[in-house]
């Protein structure tokens, strides 16, 4: 077993993320920490009888300000012979489980244009709107793509009943299996999704799946606000390519008491601190 842990001392006495993972016959080995873990050292351990580690090639992947953590990591897989019996739905299919031949992240929810022949592709964000309020998606592609949303659960300010919410709907928001021009956005009814409630204290994650077998391709996820104003494509400032880190609100008494009291009409004085890592929230 490798062992993989951040931490912000040399002996690794206050780990941030540890990750394992089964060492075999592959040559690479990903850890992912998420959401992003605090840290100034990465410790690689190695567990076993008779084993040695032999590392040829250590990259770490860091966030050091909010500007780097915008975006969409943008995953493809090349060559693919896509079976689209074997599964119901994009996301359920195999292709999409193992590693992806390559990782970039695009700025806006926009991907590159005309890449290749029988690849598939999938785009991962973390959504975060200015306003509450009714949002509709849209997707443009060529040639099938699928548009799927997510709530993420938050450590610290969630209520418990949320953790018993469904996360994962079952189907997408939106799945596309005709192709349409790069970024046209109105050419079929199915490329438009239902109204959706979005609030802008929360973060959803959006995942976008698309396959191209011969020609042209593309894909775009593009948004209308609640008043009414277009974004196509969704542009990167409401996007973060990794799931956001821990928000957390601390409030100290002050007062030398336990505890406080006031009457009711009075006004009472409450000073916090609220930790957010990048994303704003009003
Ligand atoms: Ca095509």
């Amino acid at each position: 077993m490798i062992n993989v842990t951040v931490s912000s001392s040399k002996t690794g006495s206050d780990p941030t993320c540890t990750q394992s993972v089964q060492y075999g016959i592959l040559l690479t080995h990903k850890v992912h920490c998420s959401p992003p873990a605090r840290g100034r050292f990465v410790i690689v351990t190695l567990t076993g009888n008779n084993v040695t580690l032999v590392l040829c090639q250590v990259v770490v992947r860091a966030i050091e300000f909010s500007e780097e953590a915008h975006g969409v990591l943008r995953e493809g897989w090349y060559n693919v012979d896509y079976d689209s019996k074997i599964s119901p739905t994009m996301r359920e299919n195999p292709v999409f489980k193992g590693e992806s031949q390559s990782q970039i992240v695009l700025r806006d929810f926009d991907a590159p244009v005309n890449v290749g022949t029988k690849y598939v592709q999938r785009l991962t964000s973390y959504l975060q709107v200015p306003v509450s309020g009714n949002y509709t998606f849209y997707l443009s592609c060529d040639e099938f793509c699928e548009l799927w949303k997510y709530d993420v659960i938050e450590d610290g300010i969630e209520k418990e009943d949320r953790k018993a919410e469904e996360i994962v709907t079952k189907q997408p928001i939106i799945s596309v299996k005709r192709f349409s021009s790069y970024q046209e956005w109105d050419r079929y009814a199915e490329q438009t999704s239902q109204s959706v409630f979005l609030d802008k204290c929360r973060i959803y994650q959006m995942e976008a799946f698309m396959r191209e077998e011969t020609g042209n391709d593309h894909i775009s996820v593009g948004m209308r606000t609640p008043s009414g104003k277009y974004e196509r494509p969704i542009p990167g400032t409401r996007l973060f390519r990794t799931k956001p880190g821990t928000r957390k609100l601390e409030v100290t008494l002050q007062h030398p008491k336990t505890s406080l009291s006031a009457f009711v009409g009075s006004n009472l004085h409450i000073s916090g601190w609220f930790h957010q890592p990048y994303p704003t929230i009003a």
